[in-house]
């Protein structure tokens, strides 16, 4: 039998790319890891901070996420503790707390100075012992309330800060330890910052405390066994030894050139109490695609790489136009050309082959107006064109118009400027 466990994190729920909603493709991921658990029989499922985009996220966002838990601890004995990240509001998460712990959920989405509101222990069904401690994402203040706890004198200037922040975590973590019992099969280390040696995938913000950018493995206590980690977006396996320490990565791409596949880390630990590590694929239920163009080349291209995909499946879509002249119209084509797909266009962008002009100079003595300024910018960017094509200096003018008039009114008429 043994015990299983899932780690998982930065859902990023009600995120966006550009303008299009990611939010059905994200349920349909909910759909598949509440199938995985029940399937798999997972005792354990840790979600490491991000659950949410925004700290006051969608209706639609929140009920897809009451809904997975409620479908998944329905449907199976499995357990499920999560902490917020830099994107979460703790105490949004934590408010529903009475009801979730009902259904076996345990959120820890405030960081105390009490090293007991963040350490668990747990007895699963088939009687694992596994020592939880949940640290949110926090901020340089909740440190140094901490050090003000301990009495630790602050640093006589601020270049001594980062080693005197990293220090005052080191003595937190060593004294929530304390709080395991001492025959636990596993502790579970679960954060949400930079630590050790990471590779960004870009969507993340970078935290600093205090100039501590990343916090080092040397400070991590020799009572635990893995670190399930969230913030950094990319599945990757940062150390091994003495523990483990997992970024387990988003499980949906959320930016055009990402590459590889999106995993949820497992932990088993078989009957003789021993730990295994290894990564479950997520499917891909949103391929995030960007293609680059030429008029030689478009439409086949584009026809070849979007056959690829299942039809089933809505990806989005970026396409780079490389061209030798201004050339109204294209954007027109491509839409008609990618109407034969299921698929969200997030842009079309026109690049002219080999413009790499300096900037308008400007003088804040002598600002010109908002079409006088177009004609310099496209004059900079075609500069082999005299005239600016009527047709597109007819779509500039209505856009124009358009902005300086009523926001709330819809902007009709003009076509996709290129
Ligand atoms: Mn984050």
């Amino acid at each position: 039998m043994g015990l299983k466990i899932i780690h998982t994190s930065d859902w990023h729920l009600g995120k966006k790319l550009h303008n299009i909603g990611l939010i059905e493709e994200q349920i349909l991921f909910l759909n598949w890891l509440k199938d995985t658990i029940i399937n798999e029989n997972i005792d354990l499922l840790i979600i490491a901070g991000d659950i949410f985009d925004t700290p006051h996220p969608s209706a639609k966002a929140i009920k897809a996420y009451f809904e997975f838990l409620n479908d998944t601890t329905s449907n199976s004995d499995c357990l499920i503790y999560l902490i917020s990240g830099n994107h979460d509001s703790g105490s949004f998460l934590e408010a529903p707390s009475p009801f979730l712990e009902i259904k076996n959920v345990k959120v820890i989405g405030s960081f105390s100075s009490q090293p007991s509101h963040h350490v668990f222990n747990i007895s699963t069904k088939n009687n694992y012992s596994i020592g939880l401690m949940g640290f949110p994402y926090f901020r340089t203040r909740d440190i140094l309330d901490i050090a003000k706890q301990y009495n630790k004198p602050l640093p006589k200037n601020d270049s001594q800060l980062p080693v005197y922040i990293i220090e005052t975590i080191q003595e937190f973590i060593k004294k929530s330890c304390d709080h395991f019992k001492k025959e636990n099969h596993l502790n579970i280390f679960i954060g949400h910052y930079l630590f050790g040696k990471y590779e960004l995938n870009g969507t993340e913000q970078g935290l600093f405390l205090s100039g501590v950018d990343s916090i080092p493995f040397s400070i991590i206590d020799e009572r635990l066994d893995y670190l399930a980690l969230g913030h950094a977006h990319r599945s990757q396996v940062l150390k091994k030894d003495p523990f483990h320490a997992i970024y387990s990565g988003s499980p949906m791409k959320f930016r055009f050139g990402e590459k590889g596949v999106k995993k949820l880390a497992r932990i088993i630990i078989n009957p003789e109490k021993e730990i295994n590590f290894d990564w479950i694929n997520i499917p891909e239920f949103k391929p995030i695609i960007h293609i680059d163009v030429n008029h030689d080349n478009y439409v086949n291209k584009i026809q070849s790489t979007l056959n690829k995909y299942p039809k089933d499946i809505k990806a989005a879509i970026s396409i780079l136009f490389e061209v030798d002249k201004p050339t109204p119209g294209i954007a027109d084509k491509v839409r008609d050309l990618l109407a034969g797909f299921s698929v969200d266009i997030v842009k079309i962008k026109t690049k002219v082959k080999s413009t790499n002009k300096e900037l308008i100079p400007l003088s804040p003595m002598n600002i010109p107006s908002t079409e006088e300024l177009f004609k310099l910018f496209y004059h900079q960017k075609f500069p082999e064109s005299k005239e600016i094509p009527a047709e597109i200096l007819t779509d500039f003018k209505r856009l124009n118009s358009n902005h300086d008039g009523d926001p709330t009114v819809p902007r009709e008429g003009a076509t996709q400027l290129l």
